[in-house]
């Protein structure tokens, strides 16, 4: 009875503030924010990673002297400063995609057309624009310097552009402490907000002529003036170097002081936060997580942001399908992320156990079943600057009953049951892959063959591949399948399509009671063995 207490005890502090897996959105949002260098970053939203690291890149080009980092923050800022805290229009929307804002004297520059056709089209629906801006900004921020900021989901795409609101460096200090209050920050915080913002970057010579002027030096060929002297990194130099007067940041002692916003700003109280800042890194790096958090979670009136999204402790993913083509076998595998195991490079025992049709859940401390399997250990990934780690192992292809199928999986890592709190974890067999699904010998033909679980009754069944819409959104473009003959006795059904030259990644999708259903579990032309 002691041991039992103690290890729900252990999971369910770590799990504080988790969600139960899976859920769809929560799953998705989850992998954006905390899969980041090593997993999958050449496919999905994890191609964020690759345009954060290394922290001095900038598109592929060196000595540029600009960053990749310093736009995905400025690009978050830009988006939130349209925010007006009285009629709550504005904010983090990614309006700023729309060309009529990027059109702005108030948004000059190609930063945030770079920033965009980064995401492009690698899209979920069930994830926005704008929560994707937010995780690059974040991730630009704990990878490269800074602390964590804690991310909430939910963010939801502006249909058009927001009015007018990002603050200009001509603009006078009264303008500015207006524009901060109307986005709902007091003096202080913009005080804090510019420094935190301005530790990356500069200023360009192409963006802002009458500030910095052609540099001619092969090392900053885009001749950026840099706010301070660690410009690919948060660090609190901004403030090191502007109380020490040794600053060179463009906006305090550019030549003009009309356009010396930073220093305007920074001085608006008598130094007091930028010399607290100098005089702590912890607490400008404390001071930073906060306000970036209120930074990317002001979001227009009536969008509801998720919880703060903490990673799961074990999280299944990728899990695969396929139904023989007899009907009666389900192969089946998964793999599995534990999150932060002490000592992650040495191998650890992990044993998945599963429910199925005929079994019973069990629900005692250490549950025994014959329905186990060793995972084995695939790769150690790490998150936020190196501060996490993800050790990945992954299941052998199973071979299940197709009556039986899988219902609940439930894992001992080292021992310790893993089942969210004797919840488990839920698998769905009722849509999977079906192996009648095969590609024409000369690679121009494929058929798609879904099974569905006869006792789903959907009344579509198609499949799902990313497309925008016409504001850029992304959607999901459905291919409808069709239901083949029945088979008496047989567990699922099959639909189908052919499609003719299409190499287009698929998932599949159902609706059910007017419900829409999703798995992922993404099939392509060349996945597919060659049809007989
Ligand atoms: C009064 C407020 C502000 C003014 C007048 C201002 C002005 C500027 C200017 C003129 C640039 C140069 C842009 C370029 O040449 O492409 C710049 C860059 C930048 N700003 Fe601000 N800014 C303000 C507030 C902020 C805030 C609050 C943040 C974020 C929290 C921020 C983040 C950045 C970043 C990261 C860059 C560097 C971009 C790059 O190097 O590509 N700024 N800012
Ligand atoms: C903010 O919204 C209020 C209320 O609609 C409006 O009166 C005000 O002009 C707006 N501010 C700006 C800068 O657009
Ligand atoms: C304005 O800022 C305060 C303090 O950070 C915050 O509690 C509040 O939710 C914000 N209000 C709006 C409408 O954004
Ligand atoms: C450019 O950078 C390299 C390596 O940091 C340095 O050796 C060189 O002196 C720099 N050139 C100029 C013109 O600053
Ligand atoms: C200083 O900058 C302001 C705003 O851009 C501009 O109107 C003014 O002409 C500039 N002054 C000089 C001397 O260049
Ligand atoms: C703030 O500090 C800077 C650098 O030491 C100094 O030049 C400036 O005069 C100070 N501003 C105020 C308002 O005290
Ligand atoms: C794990 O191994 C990787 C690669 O060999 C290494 O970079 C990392 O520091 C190791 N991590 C720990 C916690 O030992
Ligand atoms: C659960 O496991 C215990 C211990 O192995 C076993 O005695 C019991 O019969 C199992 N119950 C079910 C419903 O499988
Ligand atoms: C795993 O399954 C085998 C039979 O295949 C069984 O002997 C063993 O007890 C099971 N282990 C657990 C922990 O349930
Ligand atoms: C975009 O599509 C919607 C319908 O989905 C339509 O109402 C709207 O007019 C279209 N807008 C543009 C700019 O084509
Ligand atoms: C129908 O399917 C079930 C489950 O696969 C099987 O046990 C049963 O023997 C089948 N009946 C017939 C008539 O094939
Ligand atoms: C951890 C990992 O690498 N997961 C997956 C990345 O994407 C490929 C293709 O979809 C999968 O096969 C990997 O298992």
């Amino acid at each position: 009875m002691r041991l039992f207490r103690l290890s729900l005890l252990a999971p369910s502090l770590a799990v504080a503030n988790c969600y139960v897996w899976p859920s769809p959105q929560l799953d998705a949002l989850e992998a954006l924010r905390w899969d980041q260098a090593g997993v999958n970053t050449s496919s999905g939203t994890q191609v964020i990673a690759g345009f954060v690291e290394p922290c001095g890149a900038f598109l592929g080009a060196d000595n540029t002297g600009r960053a990749n980092v310093a736009d995905w923050i400025r690009t978050a800022y830009h988006d939130m400063a349209t925010y007006n805290v009285t009629d709550g229009t504005g904010g983090m929307d990614a309006s700023i995609r729309f060309a009529e804002e990027t059109a702005r004297p108030e948004d000059v520059g190609d930063g945030f057309a770079n920033t965009l056709a980064i995401l492009g089209d690698t899209g979920n629906p069930l994830v926005s624009i704008a929560d994707m801006l937010a995780v690059g900004a974040i991730m630009a921020i704990e990878n490269c310097g800074g602390p964590v900021v804690a991310f909430r989901g939910g963010r939801v795409d502006a249909v058009a552009p927001n009015n007018p609101g990002v603050p200009e460096p001509q603009d006078p200090l009264e303008s500015h402490i207006a524009a901060f209050a109307r986005q709902n920050f007091t003096q202080t915080e913009m005080i804090g907000l510019v420094a935190c913002g301005h530790t990356f970057g500069g200023v360009q010579n192409a963006a802002f002529p009458q500030i910095v002027p052609v540099l001619n030096d092969p090392n900053n060929t885009d001749s950026v003036s840099h706010f301070d002297s660690t410009f690919t990194h948060f660090d609190h130099n901004i403030a090191t170097e502007y109380i020490s007067g040794t600053t060179q940041n463009p906006l305090v002692v550019g030549l003009n002081d009309t356009t010396n916003s930073d220093k305007r700003i920074f001085g608006s109280d008598g130094n007091a936060t930028m010399l607290s800042f100098a005089n702590s890194a912890d607490l400008f790096a404390s001071t930073c997580a906060s306000l970036f958090a209120k930074m990317l979670n002001t979001v227009p009136a009536g969008v509801q942001l998720t919880e703060v999204i903490n990673p799961l402790p074990v999280k299944p993913d990728y899990l695969h399908f396929n139904l023989g083509a007899d009907g009666k076998s389900l192969q089946f595998s998964t793999q599995v992320r534990l999150w932060d195991l002490p000592n992650p490079n040495s191998t650890h025992t992990v044993l998945m156990l599963w429910d199925d049709r005929a079994s019973n859940s069990n629900s005692t401390s250490t549950p025994t079943s014959t329905n186990n399997v060793t995972l084995v250990p695939s790769k150690v990934v790490t998150a936020a600057g190196g501060r996490f780690t993800a050790s990945w192992y992954s299941s052998p292809l199973l071979t299940l009953d197709a009556f039986r199928g899988i219902t609940n999986m439930r894992f001992l890592v080292d021992g310790k049951l893993e089942d969210q709190d004797g919840i488990g974890f839920a698998v769905a067999d009722d849509i999977v892959w079906s192996d009648t699904s095969c590609v024409t010998s000369d690679f121009n033909s494929a058929t798609y063959a879904v099974a569905v679980r006869k006792s789903l009754a959907p009344t579509r069944v198609y499949l799902e591949t990313p497309g925008q819409d016409n504001i850029s959104r992304p959607i999901s473009v459905e291919t409808d399948l069709t239901l083949q003959p029945v088979v008496a006795n047989a567990t699922y059904n099959i639909w189908s399509v052919e499609l003719n030259g299409v190499f287009d990644s698929f998932t599949i999708g159902a609706e059910v009671g007017g419900v829409k259903i999703s798995r992922q579990d993404p099939r392509s032309l060349s996945s597919l063995e060659v049809c007989a």
